[in-house]
């Protein structure tokens, strides 16, 4: 089908910038705002949903929620010391919210006097935490909603003409924006969008091209993640002939593809993650305290990304007076350190194309390298790790990452299937670099091998 607005390309991006981003594997998502005050309470109610909607969930009227503004001095914020926890932490890549479904803006925007210039704070934050991230190694991504709970103009549907005028004026307005924010911050390396799947913005796919466009005319290399786009008949994500829209596939969100379904390998990807159940922006109470992800179940799902070539964002949302919450330090320093140790098996890594799902964790492997790292997350309680080969090829070596010395002493069972035992197992996600070859003669394996633990 002939389509104006659907997919610029059939192929993944082959580009430094591209590949770049591939090479991560490991991002922070951050959610900042004027939600992170009341922190999913309003009136001694604690609301059990996602702090960042607590102006709708609590039925808090506009006008009301947009007097926050005037309390948000964030005297603890320190752009340096997020910085220094993210490069702590090991991520490569971090995602600012600079504008959330709120309208409330974290830059001082020329479109608006709803931002943060206009707080008892008086601070441009993206400008601050764009410098403190790159003087710590770090690329910087801009979020920016696309649905607008402030904006007079916003509609999700369009049913009159009025209806249609209006939005007019908002995608305007949206434009603005980001042109705004790719000319004031324009080393950042792309932008993250949300809030676009409203029948309004479907309507208007050629807006959604026109921003990929112009982005891109503005920022040279520029990333730009599927939810942005919608194509001339409202498909969104891939256009209505199947091809992805955007530069890679940013569905994935608070799940994971199935850990054997090598489809999501054939393009970009990445997955955002919460740390409590299901809150984004900082929640104070009992219900996102006790929901928490522990540091091995985040790894893991890092080495589950790396495993299927997809990255994995992890989002922090920091309290209202912009400090971060001690737990989440803390368990950003734990991601941190295991990746210090074991960042070989994630960074620049991918799926082991010829190596089936192991079910007690995960293979990675750089494109056509004989290194494969075996990432057990979950240790069989056999205390032996069954390492299925592909089918003719033989293991050469088998190391532990965090100590080459240890010498283990992998069995050979048959050809290309091999056993390692490890006595006193650790309860820490072990890593094995496993080199392979060839071997001489091809063997014969199972014609339909089952997970194989
Ligand atoms: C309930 O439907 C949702 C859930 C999450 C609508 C929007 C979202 C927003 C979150 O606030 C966060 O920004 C996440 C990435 N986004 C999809």
């Amino acid at each position: 089908m002939e389509l104006n607005y659907g997919a610029s390309r059939q192929q993944p991006r082959q580009d430094a910038a591209m590949q770049r981003f591939r090479e991560h594997r490991f991002g922070q998502f951050v959610h900042w705002g004027l939600y992170a005050m009341p922190a999913g309470y309003w009136q001694g109610t604690e609301y059990r949903f996602a702090a960042e909607f607590l102006q709708k969930t609590a039925n808090i009227p506009e006008p009301e929620w947009a007097e926050l503004a005037q309390q948000f001095s964030a005297e603890a914020f320190d752009a340096d010391a997020w910085a220094a926890l993210a490069a702590r932490s090991g991520v490569k890549y971090a995602t600012f919210t600079t504008k959330h479904h709120d309208g409330f803006c974290l830059w001082p925007s020329q479109y608006t006097d709803f931002h943060s210039g206009n707080t008892p704070a008086a601070r441009d934050f993206i400008g601050e935490l764009v410098a403190a991230y790159q003087r710590h190694g770090i690329d910087v991504y801009l979020y920016y909603s696309v649905l607008d709970w402030h904006h007079p103009d916003w509609r999700y549907r369009l049913e009159s003409a009025e209806d249609q005028q209006a939005f007019k004026r908002y995608l305007d307005f949206a434009m603005n924006q980001l042109v705004e924010l790719a000319q004031r911050y324009p080393s950042v390396k792309g932008f993250w969008f949300d809030g676009t799947w409203d029948e309004s913005v479907k309507a208007n796919g050629r807006w959604t091209w026109e921003v990929e466009q112009r982005l891109k005319e503005l920022i040279p290399g520029l990333i730009v993640s599927s939810r942005l786009r919608a194509d001339d008949l409202g498909a969104r994500h891939r256009d209505s002939n199947g091809s992805l829209m955007g530069d890679y596939e940013s569905g994935y969100e608070r799940r994971l593809p199935d850990p054997w379904d090598r489809s999501v390998c054939e393009q970009d990807w990445e997955a955002c993650m919460t740390i409590p159940q299901a809150s984004w922006g900082y929640h104070a109470g009992p219900w996102a305290k006790r929901t928490r992800k522990s540091a091995a179940e985040l790894i893991d799902m890092i080495a589950h990304c790396t495993s299927l070539s997809g990255n994995f964002l992890l989002n922090f949302g920091p309290r209202g007076d912009g400090s971060i919450d001690p737990e989440d330090a803390a368990l950003a320093e734990q991601i941190g350190n295991w990746l210090a140790q074991n960042g070989a098996a994630i960074y620049g890594k991918g799926v082991a194309t010829n190596w089936s799902y192991p079910g007690w964790g995960y293979y990675t492997q750089e494109a056509d390298s004989e290194t494969v790292y075996a990432v057990v997350t979950k240790w069989p309680t056999a205390r032996r790790l069954r390492l299925q080969l592909p089918a003719g090829e033989r293991l050469l070596a088998a190391t532990l990452l965090r100590e080459p010395a240890l010498q283990l002493n992998p069995q050979e069972l048959e050809t290309s299937l091999f056993e390692l035992e490890l006595g006193n197992s650790s309860e820490e996600t072990l890593v094995f670099e496993l080199t392979t070859a060839a071997a001489e003669e091809q063997s014969w394996t199972e014609p339909n091998p089952d997970v194989m633990v």
